[in-house]
């Protein structure tokens, strides 16, 4: 397992990628990104409508 933070500076989406060989399937290992406003987290956060 890894972890890092992202920053962003506006909602949106974007598709990331694997920045290091990490072993089979690398290949497919990207992941995307939705940057929703604070209060568009908080109600998904505590559970309310909308999922991810
Ligand atoms: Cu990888």
């Amino acid at each position: 397992m890894n972890t890092f933070t992202l920053t962003l500076d506006r909602t949106g989406r974007w598709r990331g990628r694997c920045a290091e060989f990490c072993g089979q399937r690398h290949y497919a290992m990207d992941f995307h990104v939705k940057a929703v406003p604070p209060r568009q987290y908080d109600r998904w956060a505590h559970g309310g409508a909308g999922a991810a």
